[in-house]
């Protein structure tokens, strides 16, 4: 079967969860496709040491309720990082194109509102076939977006001083940060460890 596409291209370095709390939001349209998935999710999940009691997993009935639904996950502070999750068929109408502008713009703007990682865990497929080969076992881009939740979950822990510069993203924010520690020198350019961007 051509999977036009399908393989994951992305790589992760060693993440470390244990001490974060990931939500995921899936919908109940094309259930067993979402299932897959966050099966997928949850496998990284697990690899990433996420302890299962720090895994909240709700539902909402399709992708067009996923941001709001998001948004009000990310406001109640109560996870780290957002996986939504949802399959997208495209049918005879219009329908298709419509959700998938809205799906992936309203979950962009929750992250960026709430300052809460939210992946966009939606497939957005022309035919049964194609999310098949995203979602079947050797290929599941619900792994990728486990990975990615505690990625961006650890490195908004970095920016904002949450993990004590003690666990990575990978990305150096943290490293970069204990450079700059120097205690309470009031020195220019010299701070005490905190937000760890640069
Ligand atoms: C209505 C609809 C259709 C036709 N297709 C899908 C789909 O492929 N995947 C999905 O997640 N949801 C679908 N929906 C439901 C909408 O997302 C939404 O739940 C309803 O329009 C109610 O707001």
């Amino acid at each position: 079967m051509n999977k036009q596409g399908a393989e994951s291209e992305v790589a992760f370095s060693e993440l470390d969860g244990s001490d974060i709390r990931i939500g995921i939001i899936r919908t109940r349209w094309n259930d067993e496709h979402v299932t897959n998935l966050v099966d997928g999710a949850k496998k990284a999940l697990k690899e990433c040491k996420v302890d299962e009691d720090n895994i909240f997993e709700t539902s909402v009935p399709g992708a067009f309720e996923l941001p709001l639904a998001a948004k009000l996950l990310a406001m109640s502070g109560t996870v780290d990082a957002i996986i939504t999750a949802g399959v997208l068929i495209k049918g005879d109408t219009m329908h298709f194109e419509y959700i998938c502008d809205a799906v992936s713009k309203g979950i962009m703007n929750v992250g960026i509102q709430t300052n809460t990682p939210v992946i966009f865990g939606v497939l957005t497929c022309l035919n049964e076939d194609q999310v098949i080969a995203r979602s079947s076992a050797d290929n599941n881009h619900g792994y990728d977006w486990g990975k990615t939740a505690v990625e961006m979950a650890l490195l908004k822990g970095e920016a904002t001083g949450a993990m004590g510069g003690k666990k990575g993203s990978g990305m150096g924010f943290a490293t970069a940060a204990a450079l700059e520690t120097s205690g309470s020198s009031g020195e220019p350019g010299k701070r005490d460890k905190g937000p760890g961007f640069f």
